[in-house]
């Protein structure tokens, strides 16, 4: 067990391409562009770090282009003049345009039948039916967002759970970025001692971020890691600590015991722990790989949700039937690979940005 106490973030050698472009730093957080990008691959991502300071929904907009731009299309095309009767036909294909951006069958008809409620064999404007998508969206979505709840006393400790590259291990980092830069002091404990290069992803996470970790041999008790952070972070008054697990499936019994295992240790250390237990679905994965991880967030006893790569998909609308079926909030939303592509989930921001 090696415990990694921080490096400045402009001195990190942890990677050849972080050192060669240490250079480039910005002067606003003193991480340089590389090290706010996933040590994952080398990609642009599609959110850049210079639009994390612009409003919400103006970020949300950007995050959710491919699904808006597949909207706004279709939707244009339902009117070949300025006004549409709102008829059968008018309904039925606007419910086809909303099927495709993946909101789920009980929103679209929640939305065509307020449609026909209330422009029923009248003219409508594309602007009033998209009026009225928004607030049908913001509606069903209302309190269904949620901030961490982390405690007072320290450490807090946030458990990160979810199916094999769903984005587990970049969400941490950008949740850990977040937290430090609200000035937390933040210890990572590097539990996917499963995957080769796990530990290392999560090391040059660190690095770029600044802050701790403690990291386990491929192979040893993810447990153990588990145990050994959380001594460390009460002993040495950490703010937060948050634990990477290995990806897993519901089905494998001997996975969801060792989570069990997890919890188990790190409530030797602080009763409460821990304080959440985050749910990572990847927005990309479709609806029914989705619902299949229901019976996961059960099983582990999950708090909340991360829906990641939100920004690569043209079916941002996914984050509704997952609102719906979890019965969860959904904390934060990942737009992006990079260190500032992590927003905390609003609901009208979202619904505006959906359909703007
Ligand atoms: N575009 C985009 N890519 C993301 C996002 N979050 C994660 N990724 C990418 O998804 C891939 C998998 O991410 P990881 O964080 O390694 O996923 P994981 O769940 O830890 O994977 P395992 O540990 O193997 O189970 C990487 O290439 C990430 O860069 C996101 O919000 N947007
Ligand atoms: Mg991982």
């Amino acid at each position: 067990m090696i415990f990694w106490k921080k490096k400045k973030p402009a001195a990190d050698s942890s990677s050849p391409e972080a050192a060669e472009n240490a250079s480039q730093e910005t002067q606003e957080n003193g991480l340089s562009q590389d090290q706010t990008q996933s040590p994952s691959n080398g990609e642009q991502p599609s959110v850049s770090k210079d639009e994390s300071s612009t409003s919400k929904v103006g970020w949300f907009r950007r995050a959710l282009q491919k699904t808006n731009d597949l909207l706004r299309t279709d939707i244009r095309d339902l009117w070949k003049s300025e006004g549409e009767l709102v008829d059968d036909e008018f309904l039925s294909r606007l419910y086809a345009i909303l099927i495709r951006t993946d909101m789920g069958p009980s929103m679209a008809t929640k939305i065509k039948d307020s449609i026909h409620d209330q422009y029923r064999a009248r003219k409508v404007h594309q602007e009033d039916v998209l009026k009225v998508i928004r607030d049908r969206v913001s509606e069903s979505l209302k309190s269904k967002g949620g901030s961490l709840n982390l405690p007072d006393t320290k450490p807090a400790v946030i458990l990160v759970v979810g199916v094999n590259g769903s984005g587990k291990t970049t969400s941490i980092a950008k949740i850990a970025y977040r937290l430090t830069q609200q000035g937390k002091r933040v210890l990572l404990a590097a539990g996917d001692t499963f995957r080769a290069a796990a530990v290392e992803q999560l090391k040059i996470w660190s690095d770029r971020i600044g802050c701790d970790i403690m990291l386990g041999e491929q192979g040893s008790d993810p447990a153990s890691v588990a145990f050994k952070a959380m001594q460390k972070a009460v002993a040495d008054g950490y703010d937060v600590c948050i634990v990477d697990t290995a990806g897993r499936l519901q089905t494998q019994s001997n996975l969801m015991q060792q989570l069990e295992k997890i919890k188990r240790v790190l409530q030797k250390q602080v009763d409460s722990a821990p304080h959440e237990v985050l749910l990572v679905l990847d927005a990309t994965a479709g609806q029914n790989a989705i619902s299949q991880a229901k019976g996961f967030s059960e099983a582990a006893g999950c708090t909340g949700i991360v829906l990641s790569k939100l920004d690569g998909t043209a079916k941002g609308g996914v984050i509704i039937p997952i609102a719906e079926q979890f019965g969860l909030p959904v904390k934060f939303v990942g737009l992006g690979e990079k260190l500032p592509d992590l927003q905390e989930f609003s609901p009208d921001d979202f619904a505006a940005a959906l359909f703007s």
